[in-house]
This record gives C-alpha cells, structure tokens and sequence, in this order.
C-alpha cells in the first residue's frame, strides 16, 4: 500500500466552523424576506412561473419533523477548491435532517443528468473527501442544458430517481441551467425542485446578495503565494521581467485580488483598460514607459500582472473576438471564409496579430459560446509588442536598459488544491443551505451567506431567486437569458485601494511574499478572507 498523505489525512479530520444559525438545524424555518422588484420583462416572460419569487431568510423556531429526501447533486464547469464540502455539508444536513435521506452524485457534470449516470453519496464514501480540494469525487463538465431534448432527458431522469431536490453547483452559467430547469420541472408539475451553489475561482458571480463564489479565495492564496515567490526570485537576480497571466476569463478579480496579496510593478485591469478604450499599441506603450523608467534606476526587472480576459477588453480586438463569434457560431459558414467575413477594422486588427495569437482566437467556443480566453497567449502577445517597442526607442535613444522576459500562467495548479478554510467552512455552510431550501420545497434559488467577513459562527444564511440576478446577452448569435457576471467596479473600494498605491509599487519594489496557504496554528494565519473582500464590505 502506498503511504498516506499526512496533511491529506489532517484536513480530512478539520471540522468546519457552521454559523450558529446552522446548528440546529431542526429548529430553523424560512421567512419571506421581501419581494424582487419586477422590472425585466423579457426575463420575466421567459420564466413566467419562477419570476418575482421573495428572497428567504433563515431564521430560528421551534423544531419541527422532517421529510425524508432524496437528492442530487452535480458539479458543472471549472474545478473551484471546497466543491466536496459542499457535498459532505448537504450530506451531513440531509442525514441530520432525517436519516433515512439519500443523496446521488451525477457523473462528469450535466451530461450525467442527461444520461442517467450517478453515483449514491454515502458517509463512509464521502469521509476521505472532506476538506479537500478537486471535484474527482463525482467529476465536472460544462455541457449547457439548453435544447427541449435536453430539458426532457434531465426532468426523465429526475422522476425516474423519484429526486426531491437537485444542486446545481456552478458558476453563471451553471446557474443560467439551473433557473431553466427549475422553470421546467415546474411547468412539468415535477416535485423536484433546483437549487444553485455559486462556484467559480473567477470570483464574477457576485451581486448584491452573494459576496462571492467558492473557491476564489484559495485560487487567489494559491496565486500570490507563486507569485511572491516569483517576485522575490525577480528581486534576488535582478534581470528578468515576468509576465504572469492569471486566469479568471472576463473579470479582472483574481489579477485585482492577487495584486492586493503580493504588490508588483504593474497590474492590468481589464475592466479600465477598456472604460479608458486603451488600444494594444497603448498598452504596450504603457509597460514601456515603466521599463524605461525603472531603467533609469538601474533596475531592469519586475514583475507585471495580466488578466486572462484581458484581450476581450481591448477595444478594437473585443470588437474583432464578437465578430468572430457570430461567424463560428454560423455552421453555414466555412472556417477558412471567416477572416474575409470580417469587417474591414477587423480584418486589420486581425491581420496585426502574431500568427499564434489569430490561431488561437479563431478555436472552438466552449458550450456556453464564450471564447476560451485561457488558451490565448496574452503574456506573451504583450512581450513581443513590449519588445518591438523598446526596440525603437533603443532606437531612437529613448531608453538604455536590457529587456529580458519570462512569461508564466496561473491558472489550473489553483483550482483544486486544499481548500482554504474560509473556502471549507463556506462550502459546507452552502451545502446545509441546499438542503433546506429543499426541505423547504423552495426552487430556482440560489443558496448564499452573508456577513462573510465576519467569524463564521455569524454568518446568515439566505435563498436568492435565481432569476432576479439575470439579464439578456448575446450567446452563439442569439440574445439569451444569462446570470449577470460581475466585472471589476471600477469605484470599489478594492479597486480604489489598488490605485492609490500603484505608483508607489512601480518603482519601489515593495512585493510582498504571502507564502503557502496556512492550514494550522493562529486564526490570522488560517482564516483570513481575501483582500478584496475584506475592503470592499
Ligand atoms: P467556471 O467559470 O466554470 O468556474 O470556470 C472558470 C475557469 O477556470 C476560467 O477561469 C477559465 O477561463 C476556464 O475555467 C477554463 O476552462 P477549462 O477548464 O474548460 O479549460
């Protein structure tokens, strides 16, 4: 046999802090907190049975019995660090709740409930599971629910397992499928109801009831500690720039959030990058401008932050990436005619890329029709426009330095490490919410907590209708209901915070080293929340 993992068998034995609230949970009810203002229309006509539902509040009574359940749970879209709590809080609550409930796990994602693929979730399979990270227990896909064959395959699965509740742990997307199934069962007279876990290391499903998504915290801890690692082996040798892309897809929240933890030279928001319609040659010069000035002291290294997202945001490629989509999104439509279908601005754009760069723009779409921006070289884009730049103002004598790049990117080594605490203690919290949001016959909602910067035992717990976090966009060609993503606010107080130090972090090398997430020993070292949390309540 081989030997145990220590620490895997440590965190197995953590056990999570739950809200106070959470601790009796046969004496709890759900109240009806207000109702969501009806203003949308068109997502109110294509949701007419779960639009305009109360927010839940969950608060202490007297105790009452419990139904047996029966559940299934699913994990859809990018791994996101604390998942398998998730399942063992739901589990833990079910069985609590009556224990005679049965929990199921789908298999790979929403192709498993489309299949009839799962597995039953028991204690003693779930036990290893506990507070580690991944989603290898039950496995993760990101096929969208979307046609009438999909929605009768999942509802024929659902009655055929006779399900009481499903949860739908996902990011906006996975959401998105979640409000369309519940509308569905609903119209279908389906006792089962749907239930949303808001997921995604992204951190863009946050809104004014949900702070933030599991699984950002620890990709971020995961991120700075690389990245302080990387800052500290840039300031011991003193002749590197590193170019560090941090995944995230559209938002800036990570590069934002790992900017805060460890202070570099430059962080690129994209969501500035575009309010302040920055073309790429103006980018490029702008990471020049610092090369050249820490030049003049000497210093020719440092360490610059990149958005994964940020290609979409600069203004004349955003512009080309939407024509492309509507083109691919065409079967008509012959992948070798694409770039001739292009306006003229964006052909010209197209054509100023480097050949790798337009290969990798023109790749498949994933499911839900976003452009799959962690394939795109952006580190390495700007390096080679930073280096063409500097080239000319050598050139010119504008600038007397070595320019010597590395490029890196951060992003599925922070997905599935152990969860951080607060991630561990957050997802087995969403998971006893599921539950009774189920036990409460609730459907198309979101679970969430708030007042997660305080200590958990003060958390409160709340149910969000999913469709009052939704709006219109354009998906594949065609305008669909989606859950709002939440880019970087520009007048957040963590973005603000960010900009009155930066100048100060340019020249004067005040990177900060978070090393390794910290698992045991004083709570300031283990339960912090992340920064950009921490400052923005
Ligand atoms: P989710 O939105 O599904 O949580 O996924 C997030 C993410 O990690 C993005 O940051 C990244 O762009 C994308 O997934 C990568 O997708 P894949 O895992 O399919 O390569």
């Amino acid at each position: 046999m081989l030997p145990e993992n220590p620490l895997r068998k440590a965190r197995e034995k953590y056990l999570p802090i739950l809200p106070s609230i959470l601790q009796q949970i046969d004496n709890v009810e759900w109240v009806k907190e207000e109702k969501v203002s009806l203003e949308n229309e068109e997502i109110r006509s294509l949701f007419p049975l779960t639009f305009g539902q109360p927010i839940l509040r969950l608060q202490k009574n007297k105790s009452n019995k419990n139904r047996l359940l029966r559940v299934g749970v699913v994990f859809s879209g990018g791994q996101a660090a604390g998942g398998h709590n998730v399942i063992t809080g739901l589990l833990d609550a079910l069985i609590l709740l009556n224990p005679e409930s049965r929990l199921f796990g789908f298999l790979e994602g929403p192709e498993g409930i489309l299949k009839g693929k799962y597995k039953e979730l028991t204690k003693e399979l779930v036990q290893s599971y506990r507070n580690q990270g991944g989603f290898d227990l039950i496995g993760s896909g990101r096929t969208k629910l979307e046609t009438s064959e999909h929605l009768a395959s999942a509802l024929n699965t659902v009655e055929l397992m006779q399900l009481d509740g499903l949860v739908i742990v996902g990011g906006d997307d996975s959401n998105t499928n979640a409000a369309i199934l519940s509308e569905h069962f609903m119209s279908k007279n389906s006792q089962t109801v749907v239930i949303g876990v808001p997921k995604t290391i992204d951190g863009d499903l946050k809104n004014t009831y949900v702070a933030t998504s599991f699984g950002f915290d620890t990709a971020c801890k995961i991120f700075s500690e690389a990245i302080g690692n990387i800052a500290r082996d840039c300031l011991s040798a003193k002749k590197y720039y590193h170019f560090i892309k941090l995944m995230g897809r559209s938002a800036s929240h990570i590069a934002l959030e790992c900017g805060l933890a460890t202070h570099p030279n430059m962080v690129l928001i994209a969501e500035e990058i575009a309010e302040s319609k920055k073309t790429l040659q103006q980018i490029t010069n702008q990471i020049a401008d610092l090369v050249c000035e820490r030049a003049e002291m000497g210093k020719n290294f440092g360490v610059i932050l990149i958005p994964e997202g940020l290609i979409e945001f600069i203004p004349e490629i955003g512009i080309l990436i939407q024509e492309l989509n509507h083109l691919l999104a065409d079967s008509s439509i012959d992948n070798k005619e694409i770039v001739s279908r292009l306006t003229e601005d964006s052909q010209k754009s197209f054509i100023s890329l480097p050949e790798k760069i337009q290969q990798q723009l023109l790749l498949n779409r994933d499911p839900h029709g976003n452009v799959q921006v962690s394939f795109i070289e952006t580190e390495k884009l700007l390096i080679e426009t930073v280096t063409q730049e500097l080239k000319r103002r050598l050139k010119d004598e504008k600038y007397r330095g070595a320019f010597s790049a590395l490029h890196h990117f951060l992003g599925y080594e922070g997905r599935a490490g152990f969860p951080s605490n607060f991630d561990c203690n957050y997802c087995y919290a969403l998971g006893y919410t599921a539950a009774l949001l189920i036990t409460h016959k609730a459907t198309g909602y979101m679970c969430c907590i708030t007042g997660l910067t305080q200590n958990p035992i003060d958390w409160q717990i709340l149910g969000i209708p999913l469709t009052c976090l939704m709006n219109l966009e354009w998906r594949k060609g065609k305008k669909k209901p989606v859950i709002k993503k939440a880019l970087v606010d520009l007048c957040s107080k963590s973005f603000n915070f960010y900009k009155q130090y930066r100048n100060e972090w340019k020249l004067n090398d005040h990177y900060l080293y978070p090393g390794p997430i910290q698992f045991f020993g004083e709570k300031q070292l283990t339960d912090t929340t992340s920064y950009s949390l921490s400052i923005d309540v």
